[in-house]
């Protein structure tokens, strides 16, 4: 009988672990959910707040698969850009810039940013507010905290989904995001949300969720704010010569576009680049064989958004076919 219990406990310790590999925390969610708490009430949160988010909820197993999986790394630029550069998204995409023309004229004059640029980024982002997640926002952070990979980053970004909540601009059941917590249709995380979303219609709250010139001008902002320069290109295909060195693709390395010319770059096609005075970067996001670019500042404030070349080359070459 004893034994037969011991089994019985062995057995459901070993199906627990099976079923919950590779977790980096060792501590209940519960005890680290009234920990949390604790530290949300220090940190300034109501506790009105604290007691919509952070009471009666479970880790979100789905967050936590997805976060392993992280699909989209496994596929060549190739594919990505097919997927998300597609005819469907170019005509949605231009048919959106003649319906909210003025609204976005009106963000393009005060940011600097022009309105294909907002647009290919809420599209790729989104789908232009098609997906934009249908999680829990508290939840799917207090998940990653807990879980414990990323817990330090993903605590603060909790306390910056609360500190929104209590501010009014979107109550705890309606903030809804992805898995890991980007919000809204221009999929912000809460730190991003609290350092650039703006107030684009003016009725008090930042609402990136519903409001489509809010959507606009906190994009714009936050381009705005990373060192976005008017009037620029974003890059261009280019040709690189035989025997060009591998180790000079990366967006790290930044030269005057007069270096590259003189090393043998060229623009896609065999046209000589620009004479500008320009810095710019090589990247070739499949490598060597695969598509090059020549890539400007503005490249470098669209990676600040997503640190992936693949992300930030098709929100170039989307941006540039909207504007056709
Ligand atoms: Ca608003």
């Amino acid at each position: 009988m004893l034994r037969n219990h011991l089994n019985k406990i062995v057995l459901t310790v070993v199906i627990t672990m099976i079923s919950m590999p590779m977790m980096a925390q060792s501590e209940s969610f519960d005890s680290w959910l009234q920990a949390t708490r604790a530290e949300a009430a220090r940190q300034g949160i109501s506790q009105q707040t604290i007691n919509q988010t952070l009471y009666n909820i479970t880790p979100n197993q789905k967050s936590i698969s997805l976060d392993r999986k992280q699909p989209e790394k496994r596929k060549s630029f190739a594919q990505y850009k097919k997927s998300v550069v597609n005819q469907n998204r170019i005509n949605q995409g231009r048919r959106l810039i003649q319906e909210h023309y003025s609204a976005l004229q009106a963000v393009e004059n005060q940011y600097g940013v022009p309105k294909q640029f907002i647009v290919a980024l809420w599209g790729i982002e989104t789908n232009f507010g098609g997906y934009t997640g249908g999680f829990s926002v508290p939840r799917a952070l207090a998940t990653m905290a807990w879980e414990g990979r990323r817990r330090t980053f993903f605590t603060k970004e909790l306390m910056n989904a609360l500190k929104i909540i209590d501010a009014g601009h979107i109550s705890a059941a309606d903030m809804k995001g992805s898995w890991a917590g980007a919000m809204g249709q221009n999929q912000f995380m809460p730190s991003s949300f609290n350092s650039y979303a703006v107030d684009g219609d003016g009725d008090g709250r930042r609402d990136i969720w519903n409001t489509k010139k809010d959507v606009f001008a906190s994009t714009a902002n936050y381009l705005n704010k990373n060192g976005w320069k008017t009037g620029q290109k974003w890059g261009r295909r280019a040709s690189l010569p035989a025997g060009f060195p591998k180790e000079m693709i990366t967006p790290k390395i930044k030269k005057p576009l007069s270096y590259w010319a003189a090393m043998g770059v060229r623009k896609y096609g065999g046209a000589p680049l620009p004479q500008e005075d320009m810095m710019a970067s090589i990247v070739a996001p499949d490598g060597i064989n695969g598509e090059a670019y020549i890539v400007y500042n503005n490249y470098q404030t669209i990676m600040d958004w997503n640190r992936s070349t693949y992300f930030a080359t098709s929100v170039g070459l989307l941006a540039d076919l909207l504007a056709k």
